[in-house]
């Protein structure tokens, strides 16, 4: 090789490894940086209430997992313990992801909320057909039930701090008081107290939800206080109410929450909130396809209405510190989030605290900028 050209390949070979080296000596300062025990969540509310999120066992790994363990001290599986998943045949419980979650808990120290004992919707359909493809009876469906529930709750007794224990009993239509799910159809009303007494029996010391959204409008908030009321009356062990959370920038209002929050906690129950997140869309009902057109970027005006709002809710549950006692986030960041799929497939939502590169977003230090 001449002088010449070895006095071209040397620098260019020698910048290139120098930019390469920097990159990933940048990537793995990232990682030390999540990884470092500086301040969360977790710690900034410490004196307040856990705060936690839903996961799946993808968050147990890689950065995820960094930053979890920086910022919450409780998990709630998003899936793995719903109905259908964990119990896809009659006799068959499928166990490996709920097990996985429930053991990261116990080797970090997490609480885990177990989410849910019963619910509309991921429902394995069995549970509702015998062998001939009939509907079952209220006796068969009843005895179902409890097997399902004595079994789930038991495994995890003593790890298992809070269930939910129904989901969404509440019908969407105003003019309806309960939904008419199969659960509802084929026992009747008293499913949702059933499910609390089989849970129960087999966990005295789990505190027991009933859990559901919108719960801060005021013809849902007064159904689910009307069920509530009449739970408590027949002496049926639930310990709390669920808020879902599954707000955006345009509700709840302050004035809502806060009558929401004094309403339930007139019970004498808790309140936890269960799935905190905050679209930048309004909410919508019924499913549909993205729209030709539709745009789905952050702007800096949506980001200015998400920072107040997130600013406003913590500054209320802060206020309430005396009635709630937990508050979960519905996913970890903006990188993957139920509603990137809900109810607008593939239109891509920005609704935590945290973006797709697992920074802290500006609501971020809104939520935990304030004066003790
Ligand atoms: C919640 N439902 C569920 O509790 C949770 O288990 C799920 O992972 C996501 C959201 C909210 C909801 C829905 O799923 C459908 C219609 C309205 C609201």
């Amino acid at each position: 090789m001449n002088n010449r050209l070895q006095s071209l390949i040397v620098p260019v070979f020698l910048a290139v490894s120098f930019f390469s080296s920097c990159s990933s000596s940048r990537e793995m300062q990232e990682h030390s940086r999540l990884k470092s025990s500086t301040k969360g969540l977790k710690d900034y509310y410490k004196s307040f209430f856990p705060i936690g999120v839903a996961v799946g066992t993808q968050t147990l790994q890689g950065d995820e997992k960094d930053l979890l363990l920086r910022e919450f001290n409780s998990i709630t599986p998003e899936n793995a313990m719903k109905m259908g998943p964990i119990h896809p045949a009659e006799d068959s419980y499928f166990w490996r992801d709920a097990d996985s979650i429930v053991n990261f808990a116990q080797q970090h120290g997490l609480r885990v909320r177990g989410h849910n004992l019963l619910w509309h919707e991921q429902a394995p359909e069995w549970m509702f057909k015998d062998s001939q493809g009939n509907q079952v009876s209220r006796e068969v469906l009843l005895d179902r039930l409890r097997d399902h529930i004595h079994t789930v709750v038991n495994r995890y007794k003593g790890k298992i701090y809070a269930w939910d224990v129904v989901n969404e009993a509440i019908d969407d239509d105003p003019d309806n008081y309960l939904r008419k799910s199969k659960w509802y159809e084929i026992i009747g009303e008293d499913f949702i107290a059933k499910a609390f007494q089989f849970a129960h029996e087999a966990d005295p010391n789990a505190l027991l939800f009933y859990n559901d959204y919108n719960t801060e409008r005021p013809e849902k908030r007064d159904r689910i206080y009307k069920l509530l009321k009449q739970l408590l009356e027949a002496k049926v062990p639930v310990h709390g109410v669920g808020l879902q959370a599954h707000w955006s920038i345009f509700e709840p209002t302050e004035k809502e929450l806060r009558e929401a929050i004094e309403k339930y906690s007139s019970l004498g129950i808790q309140i936890h909130f269960t799935e905190v997140d905050m679209s930048v869309y309004p909410w919508e009902k019924d499913r549909r396809a993205k729209q030709p057109g539709e745009v789905d970027t952050l702007t800096p005006e949506l980001e200015q209405k998400q920072i107040a709002q997130y600013k406003m809710v913590f500054d209320i549950f802060r206020e309430y510190r005396k009635h709630i006692t937990s508050v979960t986030f519905w996913n970890v960041s903006d990188r993957y989030t139920w509603l990137d799929t809900y109810p607008v497939s593939g239109r891509k939502n920005y609704p935590l605290l945290f973006d797709t590169q697992l920074k802290r977003k500006k609501a971020y230090w809104e939520v935990v900028n304030f004066k003790k």
